[in-house]
Parts: C-alpha cells; structure tokens; sequence
C-alpha cells in the first residue's frame, strides 16, 4: 500500500489533536473571567448577527450542526483553527517586532527534533524523492551581531505532501531535524524541496472546502522556529517563488518577506538557497 492510499483526514486530525494535547500548550491556561466574558460575549453576538442578516434556515443551522460534530470526531479543530484563524493571532502576537517576519506555525509541529550541528543533512529515506536542497543563512541579532550557536527547527512535507508523524509509513523524525549554527551563526542544512501541500480532502474541514467551492491548497512550505537565548522565539515558514498558491494560500500565511530565491545548486544537484534571519531580543 502507498502512503496516498492509506493517509486519512482522521489519522492525521486525530494525530494533531493528540500532539496539541501533549504541546503543553494548554497546562498553565487561566483566561481572566473578563477576557472569556468579552471574547465569549463579541463571538455569540457575531453568529447571532450573521443569523439574522442572511436568514439562516433551519436546514442550514442543521447542517452547520452536523459539521461542528464532525470536525471534533474527524480531530480536525488543530487543522480548522490553524489555517483559518492563527494567522491573526500570528499577527497580533508579532506585530511589535522589528527583526524577521513570522508565520503560523500549523498543525504538524514536533519539538526536539533530532540535534546536529551545522553544516548538516535532516533525516530522510535513502531514496526520498523529489529535488535536492540546500538551505543556508546566518542568524543576526536586530542590531545586526551574528548570534552564535542559534537553534533552527526544520519540519516539512516530503515530496507527496506528507508529513511524518501525521501520515503513515513514514520514519518518526523523517524531514524533521534540530541544527545548531555556528560561532558566527552560520548555518547549512541539506534537505528536500517540499511539495504544495493539499490539507486532507477526506474530512470536516475538506468538506466545508467542497461545499464552499473553495481549493485546498497551501503553497509548498518550509516551517522553522528559530532561536537563541535572549532573543524572542520566531516561528516563521518560507516559500518558494512561482508557486501557484502563493496568493491564496488556504491558510493565509504567506508574506512576501517569507519568499526565497532559489537558484541551482553550485555543487552537486539540485537548488540552494540563502536566507538570513533577524531575532528581537527579549524586551527588558
Ligand atoms: C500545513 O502543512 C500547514 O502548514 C498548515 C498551516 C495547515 C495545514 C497543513
Ligand atoms: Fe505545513
């Protein structure tokens, strides 16, 4: 069996909302009473009014129904929330940053990766397929110092659209890695050119998509977290110019300081890249 045939929107649903379960993410959560109250409050008062000035019939509240179940049995509200609304929190949580533009950071994130240090190769198949890459850059300060020994988290979809850990038959950390720069923030990074990614058609979210005659698609995508001490943590994706998707991404979250410039590979085969990235130290 190919991975195609057995990749499911509930497998990979269910496989994120496991993953955010164990994220942490939700261990210290306390949202004050007035902040619940007015979020709750402005969030009721806009369905209500959508009711209200579109006619809403039966029929349709009845289905909106029957999805909302299903996005939860499908363990799809990761992949519904991520692409439909973080690129707002996104923008909310960055919008004071002076260094690099940030991005989403979707569903299919792992951390602790396997750590190697730069120059490195992430861990793929021996015959993984698709077009070779090699993703280089240095790691500055917004003051322009090179930050040494800067952490970058690398994870993205094989050359299928797949992403290990949330699609079966593929190696745990495969297109997964943890690389460690330089003394001068340099780094090197040997990897695959990921393809255009289709969020699953099989499930709640791919049904609204056809329902809403809307397109699944995001352009093809590196995700990276990037890191030093100090320095505030950027989540970002890059993107890979020509892409079709690359003006109306289904999850919103490309910009234009997030293209890179692919040029053929100067050894070997392939396409490399170069792309710096600029860190906001921690506000004092
Ligand atoms: C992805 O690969 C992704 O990056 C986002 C944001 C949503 C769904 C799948
Ligand atoms: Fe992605």
């Amino acid at each position: 069996m190919s991975t195609e045939t057995t990749a499911s929107a509930a497998s990979s649903g269910n496989a994120a909302t496991d993953r955010f379960r164990e994220s942490g993410k939700t261990s210290s959560l306390t949202v004050d009473v007035e902040r619940v109250n007015l979020l709750a409050s402005k969030l009721i008062k806009a369905a209500n009014d959508i009711v209200l000035e579109e006619r809403v019939s039966y029929d349709e509240f009845n289905a909106l129904k029957a999805w909302l179940i299903k996005v939860g049995a499908d363990g799809e509200w990761p992949l519904f929330l991520d692409v439909w609304l973080e690129h707002s929190v996104e923008e909310v949580a960055t919008d004071h940053r002076e260094g690099n533009k940030g991005s989403i950071e979707g569903p299919y994130y792992v951390p602790e990766a396997p750590e190697q240090n730069s120059p490195a190769t992430i861990q793929m198949r021996d015959d993984e397929k698709g077009t070779s890459l090699l993703f280089q850059g240095q790691v500055r300060s917004t003051d322009g110092s090179a930050l040494p020994n800067a952490k970058i988290e690398l994870w993205h979809a094989d050359e299928e659209g797949f992403y290990s850990q949330f699609a079966p038959n593929i190696p745990e950390w495969n297109l997964r890695g943890t690389f460690i720069a330089d003394a001068e923030g340099n780094f090197q990074i040997n990897t695959m050119q990921p393809a255009p990614y289709q969020i699953p058609t099989d499930g709640a979210c791919g049904q609204l998509i056809a329902a809403a005659g809307w397109h699944a698609w995001r352009p093809a995508h590196l995700h990276l977290k990037v890191s030093a001490p100090g320095f505030e943590l950027l989540t970002a994706q890059l993107y890979f110019p020509g892409d079709e998707h690359n003006d109306d991404d289904i999850a919103t979250a490309v910009k234009p300081e997030l293209l890179l410039d692919i040029q053929p590979a100067t050894e070997g085969t392939g396409v490399q890249t170069t792309y710096d990235f600029v860190l906001d130290p921690v506000a004092k």
